[in-house]
């Protein structure tokens, strides 16, 4: 499946690096924006500064485009002014210019820190109640939030990815259960482009790997069946010595975002 002209923000963060390359096959022309330098556009390519707080820009950003990767914005727990204009003004203004151009998919990089603060172990589906762990994890609910009003209220559909760890390998612990594997972010970030009728669909982003706390049957319409397992890393990642039992990071599912920040943990 391809589509004319798709945007991938963020494109020179660890996941755009990831998928720029691998988006090209699906779109005549792939426009690649960050407010980070960008290697230069290579054939079928457009690279276009851009700073997400800045409507005017991300206004001539989306236009022309069919559809939108949005990976762009603070992807770590950071105090909430550092978080406010790249994450919460920065969605408003992608679906703001999304409502303007006629763009009508987004697939949205939320994270598995909207739901951070359920323990290790409990089993989550897509409808639990939301419980951030950060102001981080507050903009991507903001983010969910946001993009239900603009399905609801003007059609444009959304499949929210909320993302457990994706990165070569698993670091840790909590890792060998959040862990997704490049190849299976690849094939979710497709699958959620071009299903088509997805409304408004929220889905966890994780690898087939032996444990999981998340259930992704509400999105059984997207037909996502990961296929890497972190299972290969359990040597190295066990040889690590682990973390006390009442360390908050091995508490809840949000592992150490979940104590980010100046005050001490109650
Ligand atoms: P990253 O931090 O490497 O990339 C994010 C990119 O957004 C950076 O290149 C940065 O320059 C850009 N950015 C930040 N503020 C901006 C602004 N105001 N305007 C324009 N661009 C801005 O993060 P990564 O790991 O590549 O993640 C990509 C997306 O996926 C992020 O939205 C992140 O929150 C989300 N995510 C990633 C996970 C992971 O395991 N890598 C897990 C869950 C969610
Ligand atoms: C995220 O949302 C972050 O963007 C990423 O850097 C990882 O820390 C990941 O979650 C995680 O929870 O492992």
């Amino acid at each position: 499946a391809r589509c004319h002209r798709l945007l991938l923000t963020g494109a020179a963060g660890n996941l755009g690096l990831v998928l720029r390359p691998r988006l090209k096959a699906h779109a005549d022309v792939l426009r690649v924006s960050d407010v980070a330098a960008l290697a230069p556009a290579a054939s079928g390519e457009e690279a276009i500064p851009c700073n997400l707080a800045n409507a005017a820009e991300v206004s001539r950003l989306v236009q022309d485009v069919d559809a939108i990767v949005h990976l762009g914005g603070v992807s770590v727990e950071r105090p909430f002014e550092e978080i406010l204009p790249a994450n919460i003004q920065g969605i408003y203004n992608l679906y703001e210019a999304a409502r303007i151009h006629g763009v009508r998919r987004v697939v949205f990089a939320s994270s598995n820190h909207v739901i951070g603060f359920y323990e290790q172990g409990q089993q989550l589906d897509a409808d639990v109640p939301l419980r951030p762990d950060g102001y981080y994890g507050l903009s991507k609910a903001y983010g969910e939030h946001l993009s239900r009003f603009y399905f609801d209220r003007y059609g444009i559909e959304t499949v929210c990815l909320r993302i457990g760890s994706s990165f070569p390998e698993p670091k840790d612990r909590r890792m060998m259960v959040t862990w997704l594997s490049y190849d299976d972010l690849t094939d979710l970030v497709t699958r959620s482009l071009f299903t088509p009728q997805v409304g408004h669909l929220i889905v966890y982003g994780a690898s087939a790997n032996r444990d999981s706390w998340w259930d992704n049957h509400a999105a059984a319409v997207l037909g996502f069946a990961p296929k890497d397992s972190s299972e290969r890393f359990r040597a190295q990642v066990e040889a690590q010595a682990p973390l006390p039992a009442d360390d908050p990071a091995a508490r809840y599912q949000g592992g150490a975002f979940v104590k980010a920040g100046p005050f001490p943990f109650p």
